[in-house]
């Protein structure tokens, strides 16, 4: 790959229950992710963290709008847009932003700013769905509503900083869910979004689904979002993540699955961004899942083990 990529901490800890994410950033660049990342021949740099007050520090409930049960909603749009601008200058400047959660609200401000100016496809490597609102969400957490905003979907739909209305629910996929609401459900199967769950990964294999997922996210956009949350991942291999759920994909598939990222990438130039989010290094062991996390970055940008 002929780009530059620069590193994004977002060490964003308000929109999960068990504090921890905002250590993410910090464990992944400590498990050596620029230098994974520069095997592959790529050129590195770092733009430091973004700057955000300490969750302990603030009240959840304060400051919250009129409607819904999102804990911290100030906070992260403060937040959602100093990223999103961050985002879109590094794509400009022609250099790739990898962004470092981090909870998984953080994909809002990533796709805010990759789709500034592009229709962007988005696949969603995820145990869960992320597509509560703050009137659907059964725990007010926002991790599990960064798809539901950046859609519109709800009272996001009033909100510039969330919505982002070149993400069309024809151009995202999700790839290994297996943990979904129940209000997520039917929300998923009234859109337009499609939808590989581990069933789907069981049955056709993970290289035939992540093609998939790919043909249906680069189908009329004009480049692609990766979002990877750790979860989607077996806990047994990445322990280190807030909301594990049993039954996720391997150590394999998981290689494989971003290998096949790189190589559509490198057929096509389709992929803009990516974050990877929701490592906790306080759950982990050995730092474990934040070096999966570093090598699973240097697999989506060519990276191969054999
Ligand atoms: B993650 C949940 F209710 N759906 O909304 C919710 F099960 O970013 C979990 O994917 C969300 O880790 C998980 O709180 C968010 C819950
Ligand atoms: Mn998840
Ligand atoms: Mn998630
Ligand atoms: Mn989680």
């Amino acid at each position: 790959m002929d780009r530059t990529v620069r590193i994004i901490g977002a060490p964003m800890d308000y929109g999960a229950n068990r504090r921890g994410v905002d250590m993410g950033p910090s464990a992944i660049r400590y498990a050596g992710v620029a230098a994974e990342l520069e095997t592959t021949g790529l050129e590195v740099t770092d733009a430091g963290d973004l700057q955000m007050p300490r969750a302990e520090e603030r009240d959840p409930e304060a400051n919250q709008l009129n409607r819904g049960n999102a804990k911290f909603l100030r906070e992260i749009e403060d937040v959602s847009r100093r990223l999103a601008r961050e985002v879109g200058e590094t794509i400009q400047e022609g250099v790739f932003p990898l962004v470092l959660g981090g909870d998984h609200s953080i994909a809002i401000g990533s796709m805010n700013g990759s789709a500034r100016d592009a229709d962007l496809g988005v696949v969603w490597f995820d145990a869960h769905a992320d597509l509560n609102t703050p009137e659907t969400s059964p725990s007010g957490n926002v991790h599990g509503m960064p798809l539901g905003a950046a859609l519109g979907r709800g009272i996001f739909g009033e909100m510039d900083w969330a919505h982002a209305p070149r993400v069309r629910e024809e151009s995202v996929a999700y790839v290994g869910l297996r943990s979904i609401d129940d209000r997520e459900r039917e929300l998923i199967q009234q859109s337009d979004i499609t939808s590989f769950t581990m069933s789907d990964i069981d049955s056709r294999g993970i290289t035939t689904v992540v093609e998939e997922a790919l043909d249906v996210a680069t189908s009329g956009t004009d480049g692609i979002h990766v979002s990877l949350d750790l979860d989607w991942l077996d806990p047994k291999t990445a322990p280190g993540v807030g909301t594990p759920v049993r039954g996720g994909v391997t150590y394999r598939e998981a290689h494989s699955a971003l290998e096949a990222v790189s190589s559509r990438h490198a057929e096509t130039g389709v992929l803009r961004s990516m974050d990877v989010v929701e490592v906790n290094p306080i759950l982990d062991e050995a730092n474990e899942t934040a070096t999966l996390a570093a090598e699973l970055s240097a697999s989506a940008f060519g990276k191969r083990i054999l």
